[in-house]
């Protein structure tokens, strides 16, 4: 057990090392590999306003180069480093060049805002912070600047700067334009293969989210696994449509996989088929995942598109439940094979396999990547159930991690005393030994692959001064799979608008994808019988009932009122 974080014990790192599981090699050799075999082959492509083509040489000098720069600034092996990067190129130069130090990328999401960023900050005391200029219309640097204020750790905050931004950061001289750190080498200690890489973010159920501490060993075996089971070679084109830094376009088998590979990474803007089509066809991309709205989207597209959509072999939906009727639209549609991936940031992830037969692959979620994946099914007393029969899933193996980053009361929750994670989901498994997902022993909402954890908004909610109790539950929606809704009972005598409420929510900076869809204003919250708000009744009721609020947009786009 390290101090941050509980890890494998002895005999199963052995065992993992033994089975040639565990290799010894870090992220940062593997480039360093790549670019030995292949300088020339281009690794990253970038399409966003002037096209950058980086080669496997260029990628790893760039990562060399500004290993050499973040040295220079003071980050030192260990150090945790918040990334907040959207899909471009640059996502890649930062991390690995943060793997080279052996610092950790604490991955945040693009919509991440004041509340997440401030505590990824404080709870990795991250001693530097990498966002991009302006995004999407959104001022990152502004962002930087008060989590800075409230973070003590953090000593640097760095910016990727678009030439159409350079001179214009608020408050210029807080924060340091990536280009411009120094890049002359210095010598310095690699990190070893079973230290930790990064951190990653898990969808959460408690009040604030929890930090995955990965190793290169266990993550590096878990992105090549998954090679194997996607057929991702040097020939792969994989399209990075999900945010970059999300574990299922990392490493399932994603960017990651497609590099370790010596294959080529195109980076999605964004991922709608408006923006993707075209991608595909220009740069022949072979493979992508998506979540399951968004491959709704691209197969009602793709029976019209005009673009050639040939090149594709593979589409990986995973992160929520794809129903078995969209599933079976995949195929014809988009004419690629599909694999389900059941996956978590955690580490288990499940796929369907390229030759099992099209009722397995559009019924079930998959089995697990590695033969050392041990799963449990189990009733609420830890029993195994009887085959075939529904419980919660545990698992432990070579790629799960054992503890959460510093949680050590939460780890007793989470883990079983022998190791094995409880994942909250509730599953069946086939006699083919593969996993169909029946629902959710967590207390979180799957709002079309992004995770919410309703106690998170109930905090904030709690906030508002007109607020006297709130309960934020799922509500079935036919797009997202789920949407979120809010019931409040107000104080006594307070006046408050759904409206404002939301406004309240956003402005008190969460992401905009956690605001709440819905409102609902009530007296009371239905009881359990030992007297605590049923969430089951409250769930039932506002699956019943007509959506109060326009429904929002589905997930990137930001609900707006
Ligand atoms: C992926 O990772 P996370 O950490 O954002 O979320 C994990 C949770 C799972 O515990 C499960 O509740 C849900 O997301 N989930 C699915 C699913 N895939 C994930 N539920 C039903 N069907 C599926 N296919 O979401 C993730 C990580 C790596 C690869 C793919 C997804």
């Amino acid at each position: 057990m390290s101090a941050d974080a509980p890890t494998w014990p002895a005999e199963f790192a052995e065992r993992y090392r033994a089975a040639g599981h565990w290799r010894g090699r870090t992220f940062g050799r593997m480039l360093r590999e790549r670019a030995e075999l292949h300088p020339d082959r281009i690794a990253v492509v970038d399409p966003a306003g002037s096209r950058r083509d980086w080669t496997y040489a260029e990628l790893d000098t760039r990562a060399d180069r500004l290993a050499a720069g973040l040295l220079d600034a003071g980050i030192e092996r260990g150090d945790r480093v918040v990334v907040q990067l959207p899909n471009i190129a640059e996502f890649f130069e930062t991390v690995f060049a943060l793997f080279r130090i052996g610092a950790l990328p604490v991955f945040a999401l693009p919509a991440h805002r004041d509340t997440e960023i401030t505590h990824f900050c404080t709870i990795a005391e991250a001693v530097a912070y990498v966002v991009a200029d302006v995004h999407e219309g959104y001022d990152y640097r502004a962002l930087a600047t008060r989590v800075r204020t409230k973070c003590p750790s953090l000593r640097h905050v760095f910016v990727v700067q678009d030439a159409a931004h350079a001179g214009d950061t608020p408050d210029a001289g807080e924060h340091t334009p990536l280009a411009d750190l120094p890049r002359d080498p210095v010598p310095h200690d690699e990190p070893e293969a079973g230290d930790l890489a990064f951190l990653q973010l898990s969808g959460g159920s408690t009040g604030v989210p929890k930090l995955i501490p990965r190793t290169h060993d266990d993550y590096l075996y878990s992105v090549l696994a998954s090679n194997e089971v996607c057929a991702v070679d040097e020939h792969s084109v994989y399209l990075v449509a999900l945010p970059a830094a999300h574990n299922f376009p990392l490493s399932s088998p994603g960017s990651l996989g497609t590099l370790a590979a010596g294959g080529r990474v195109v980076l999605c803007p964004r991922p709608d088929p408006d923006t993707a089509f075209p991608l595909i066809q220009r740069e022949r991309v072979t493979l992508t995942g998506l979540v399951p709205p968004l491959a709704l989207a691209w197969t009602e597209s793709a029976t019209d598109t005009p673009y050639d959509l040939g090149s594709l072999r593979v589409l990986l939906v995973g992160g929520a439940k794809f129903s078995a009727e969209a599933a079976r639209r995949v195929r014809p549609a988009l004419g690629c094979a599909l694999q389900q991936v059941f996956g978590m940031a955690e580490g288990l992830v499940n796929y369907t396999r390229l030759d099992d037969d099209e009722e397995t692959v559009v019924t079930t979620q998959g089995r697990p990547l590695s033969p050392d994946d041990e799963i449990r099914v189990v009733d609420d007393a830890d029993r195994d159930v009887a085959p075939g029969e529904t419980g919660h899933l545990l698992t432990r193996g070579p790629y799960t991690i054992r503890g959460y980053w510093r949680a050590p009361e939460h780890n007793a929750r989470s883990f079983t005393e022998d190791g094995f994670y409880r994942t909250g989901d509730l599953v069946r498994l086939t006699d083919s030994g593969h996993l169909v997902v029946e629902g959710r022993s967590k207390d979180q909402i799957n709002r079309g692959g992004e995770k919410i954890a309703p106690e998170e908004v109930e905090n904030v909610i709690l906030g508002h001064h007109a607020v006297h109790d709130v309960s934020v539950v799922a509500v079935p929606d036919d797009y997202l799979g789920e949407r979120s809704c809010a019931y409040v009972i107000l104080r006594p005598g307070a006046d408050l608008r759904a409206v404002a409420l939301r406004r309240f929510v956003r402005e008190r900076g969460l992401a905009a994808y956690k605001v709440p869809d819905r409102v609902e204003f009530v007296d009371a919250f239905p009881h359990t019988g030992v007297g605590k708000v049923s969430k089951k009744d409250l769930r039932a009721t506002a699956a019943d009932s007509a959506p109060a609020a326009e429904p929002a947009p589905a997930s990137q786009a930001a609900p707006h009122d």
